[in-house]
């Protein structure tokens, strides 16, 4: 099941850690469940994307410009750094997001590589079919991904126990998980990912 299936760790960046711009709730605790999925896959040899909000300084995403979010992940800024305790395996594939001033940026799947391939006809060049899905945050990068992967064709496992959610209001995360699986995604937590191997 593994052999088309990709790993995706959706924006652990220090901005949406504790003490980040715009902090997820308890947002570094997925780093560790998120490690051991990281291992996992890259002893399967199975492909490890990472996404990451990239915005210029002055954004419409971002509340002084007419948004609704304090400034963050801006490029190049120390916020917009990877949680330093995610084992990014070599050969990570980093996916930029959220680059344009008009660009909330929330799903991966309208991201681009280092060399600016769009993240789906990339999936589509290497055949992948599954996403297995984590990181941050649940209500928005999480679930616009996983909708626009579906959406695109892809099969999506959400790694339930490597999300968490910003929650703007109460039951957000609870809602957006509703949503994902009413549009056919499936969960799993770590034993039985393990278990398709
Ligand atoms: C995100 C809010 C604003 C996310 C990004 O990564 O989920 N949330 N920008």
């Amino acid at each position: 099941m593994l052999r088309r299936g990709a790993l995706l760790v959706v924006d652990v960046q220090l901005d949406f850690c504790p003490g980040g711009a715009l902090a997820v709730p308890e947002g570094d605790q997925v780093v560790p469940p998120l490690n051991r999925y990281l291992e996992l896959f890259k002893q399967s040899s199975a492909p490890v994307f990472a996404s990451r909000d990239w915005h210029p300084a002055q954004s419409k995403h971002f509340k002084e410009q007419g948004g609704i979010w304090p400034p963050h992940c801006v490029q190049g800024s120390a916020g917009a750094e990877f949680h330093p305790g995610l084992l990014l395996p070599e050969g990570t594939i980093v996916i930029s997001k959220g680059m344009s001033s008009w660009d909330n940026g929330y799903s991966a799947l309208q991201g681009v590589t280092e060399n600016g391939t769009p993240f789906a006809m990339l999936l589509r060049r290497m055949e992948m079919d599954r996403l297995y899905v984590g990181g941050l945050a649940t209500d928005y990068c999480v679930k616009e991904s996983v909708l626009e992967a579906l959406k695109e064709g892809f099969a999506v496992t959400v790694l339930t126990d490597a999300i968490r959610g910003v929650e703007v209001e109460p039951g957000d995360s609870e809602r957006a998980l509703q949503e994902m699986w009413g549009a056919g995604a499936e969960q799993a937590t770590f034993a039985s990912v393990r278990g398709d191997l």
